[in-house]
């Protein structure tokens, strides 16, 4: 396989694009790509101040390459969940998340869970008892409120995160098939910032598939944490990928075209009747934007996780 541009050997060939190119050329193309749909879903401008939240994985720190390549100002914030899984999964991703922002002298703020709130989302899953022990709702849901207070007492205009092709297509399999009307609404590249308090949130690598990423990492020589997170073994998401992936192979495209297809559907109105969001107030304890009455789950969920610990010495 020949690259298209110069002739020289391929390092990827990417049958969905009809487009086989080599490492020099390929540097090139996926951050012109990625510009292009940050354009294309007006993402943000070249003079929003950017927070990349990064996992260590090679999404995220790709994400944060590029965007830094194409001249944003992008910092990152690393969310050290406190997850060992026999291997240090958080300490090996912590590590070279900031071995990567020192080499580039990237500015990267890093939010630990257990030093800042108590206790580490495993422990959290248990004491909390939401997910049946399986720590990743409570994962979630700190994570989504770790970052956009991050984003928020930072200044910062848009929070931007790797998902990337596989994970959006993955994600919208799994709520076409429940038809969860409420998550296909807000499921899109961007979701705008809310005047009571929620950043914007943009995806400028939807349109990327994982092999895309994977190839970009490695020829651009960015290290990053092979392992996925050790609670992702066995999921939901996994399996949905999995038939994704023989979806593709029998027709190469046929995920980026399930994906753009509800775009498109979704821009014509599809899902307009479940568009209305509900109203936010802040939270009585942290003044961060909720729903729940009173105080938000968040709050709520770390304070019993306070009384629970107090009760135990
Ligand atoms: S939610 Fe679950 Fe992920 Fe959190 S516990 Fe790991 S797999 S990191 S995207
Ligand atoms: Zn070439
Ligand atoms: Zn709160």
């Amino acid at each position: 396989m020949k690259c298209r541009k110069c002739g020289e050997a391929a390092v990827i060939n990417m049958r969905q694009h009809k487009l086989a190119l080599c490492g020099e050329h390929y540097l090139e193309w996926l951050p012109e790509q990625v510009q292009r749909f940050i354009e294309k879903y007006q993402m943000f401008a070249p003079d929003d101040k950017l927070l990349v939240a990064v996992s260590g994985g090679k999404d995220s720190l790709g994400l944060w390459d590029i965007l830094h390549r194409l001249g944003y100002q992008a910092d990152g914030l690393y969310i050290g969940l406190g997850i060992d899984g026999g291997f240090g999964y958080s300490d090996q991703s912590r590590r070279l998340t900031e071995q990567f922002a020192a080499e580039r002298g990237l500015s990267l703020t890093v939010v630990d869970i257990e030093d800042t709130y108590g206790a580490t989302i495993p422990e959290l899953a248990v004491i909390s008892n939401r997910g049946h022990g399986k720590p990743c709702s409570v994962c979630g849901m700190t994570k989504r409120y770790v970052m956009n207070r991050a984003a928020y007492d930072g200044g910062y205009t848009v929070l931007a995160t790797g998902h990337n092709l596989d994970d959006e297509a993955a994600v919208l399999f799994q709520n076409t098939l429940t038809w969860a009307g409420g998550y296909l609404v807000r499921q899109s590249p961007v979701l705008p910032a809310s005047g009571d308090g929620l950043a914007r949130k943009v995806k400028p690598l939807c349109r990327i598939y994982e092999r895309e990423m994977a190839a970009y990492a490695i020829v651009r020589g960015i290290e990053y944490i092979y392992d996925e997170c050790p609670h992702a073994v066995g999921s939901t998401t996994i399996y949905y990928k999995e038939i994704l992936n023989q979806m593709e192979e029998k027709r190469p495209g046929a995920k980026l075209q399930f994906y753009l297809s509800f775009l498109q559907a979704k821009d014509q109105g599809l899902f307009s009747i479940e568009a209305q969001r509900p109203d936010l107030h802040a939270c009585e304890k942290c003044g961060q934007p909720t729903t729940a009455p009173g105080e938000c789950s968040f709050c709520r969920m770390w304070e019993k996780v306070r009384l629970v610990k107090a009760e135990a010495v």
